[in-house]
């Protein structure tokens, strides 16, 4: 399925990064001498005053081979590779996603219906895996806060929760009890609504492939990888703080904040350093996977060591 993306480049295989990546350049330079409209260049990575998203990196994008083959979805198996080689059978179009709980608009939409009032941008994100391994992913997305507003949750919504599809055809690593399927996550409401979160919808300008979540998954740049849930087929308003799939796996390893933290250990390995992807050395973890500025106040008076 094509999702409505005006990311659609105008070669529209940019998967090589370097290509990518000088594009961008030639983006930020244009940008610099107010020229852009007139470059023929896909206008999501324009943000409306014709610069690239401010929450963007700069940093060298991960290769988009690695994006797609060294993935986690253990829907498809717990390898990483596993997704790759098996996510085909994941069906993605027709695909629906439930919203339920506290809000006014609850149903049943088609993903086009969903898509239909949003605008698909371009943001560049770091990505950090609890497992101590990041990438820094262009993703396509809208902001997640756009479609809260949308299904107006009532005064009685402080949290919103996502489930992942559970079906054992489509998705054959479920037969296996790893997990207590469907997948699920939550954030809390001010972490949903604020601009860095995303509902993601692809990567380098094209559609999610199966392995990384398509057709819909969620993007919290700031928390670790598992909070990013993948194929999302559920969206519920709650009054309650939902429990996580990996917190109900081992509570002890995993909270319901997970923000990327280097002061916190994983009680089996430290999370100060991290290896990007296609990178030799390690490098250091930075607090909120460097995005304090933007989200370190919704945490202010919380003890992070408790509330991991
Ligand atoms: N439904 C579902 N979502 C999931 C997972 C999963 O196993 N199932 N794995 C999580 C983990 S641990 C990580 S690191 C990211 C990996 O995303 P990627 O494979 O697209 O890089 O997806 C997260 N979302
Ligand atoms: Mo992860």
């Amino acid at each position: 399925m094509i999702i409505k993306n005006k990311a659609d480049l105008a070669d529209n295989d940019v998967t090589d990064f370097s290509i990518y990546q000088d594009r961008r350049q030639f983006m930020k330079t244009a940008a610099g001498v107010g020229i852009v409209a007139a470059t023929g260049l896909p206008i999501t990575q324009v943000n409306a005053k014709g610069v690239i998203s401010p929450y963007s990196t700069d940093e060298k994008l991960t290769d988009y081979k690695d994006i797609t083959s060294y993935c986690n979805f253990y829907e498809f198996g717990t390898g990483k590779s596993d997704p790759a080689k098996n996510a085909h059978t994941l069906i993605t179009s027709p695909w629906t996603v439930t919203v339920e709980g506290e809000c006014e608009k609850p149903g049943k939409y088609n993903l086009e219906d969903l898509l239909k009032p949003v605008s698909i941008e371009e943001r560049i994100y770091r990505f950090r895996c609890v497992e101590g391994w990041s990438m820094v992913i262009p993703w396509m997305g809208f902001p997640l806060a756009d479609l809260i507003k949308r299904m107006q949750p009532t005064s009685k919504a402080k949290y919103v929760y996502f489930e992942t599809l559970h079906d054992t055809k489509q998705m054959p690593g479920q037969k296996r009890a790893v997990l207590d399927w469907p997948y699920t996550e939550g954030l809390r409401m001010d972490e949903a609504m604020n601009p860095l979160t995303l509902m993601g919808t692809g990567i380098y300008g094209k559609d999610l492939l199966n392995q990384n979540g398509a057709p819909l998954r969620l993007v919290v740049p700031w928390k670790y990888g598992f909070k990013n849930i993948k194929s999302i087929v559920k969206i519920r308003f709650a009054e309650t703080q939902p429990v996580n799939s990996w917190q109900k796996a081992n509570k002890h390893e995993y909270g319901f904040f997970s923000n990327v933290n280097p002061e916190v250990s994983h009680p089996r390995w430290s999370q100060r350093k991290e290896r990007r992807i296609g990178q030799f050395r390690k490098i250091k973890t930075q607090k909120f996977n460097g995005y304090g500025e933007q989200v370190a106040s919704l945490y202010k008076g919380m003890d992070l060591k408790k509330f991991y």
